[in-house]
């Protein structure tokens, strides 16, 4: 895959965050994440929230998001 500039890659990190953040609650809940990607398995739901999840609040915030995919 070719090198991407960080500019773009944050501004389509932050539109795939959108996407999932149906609510526009600047927040994804794992309810959310569930309706985004419906055939991800539940341990994979939870290893991703235990890693993505740092202030363990039970919601990604978009510097979360950004932290886990990058
Ligand atoms: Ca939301
Ligand atoms: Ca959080």
């Amino acid at each position: 895959m070719a090198e991407e500039l960080p500019d773009e890659r944050t501004a389509r990190l932050k539109s795939t965050f959108a996407e999932i953040d149906t609510d526009g609650d600047g927040y994804i809940s794992e309810s959310e994440l569930k309706r985004h990607f419906p055939d991800l398995p539940p341990e994979a739901l939870g290893a991703m929230s235990q890693a993505a999840d740092s202030d363990q609040d039970g919601r990604y915030s978009l510097e979360e998001f950004i932290r886990t995919v990058s």
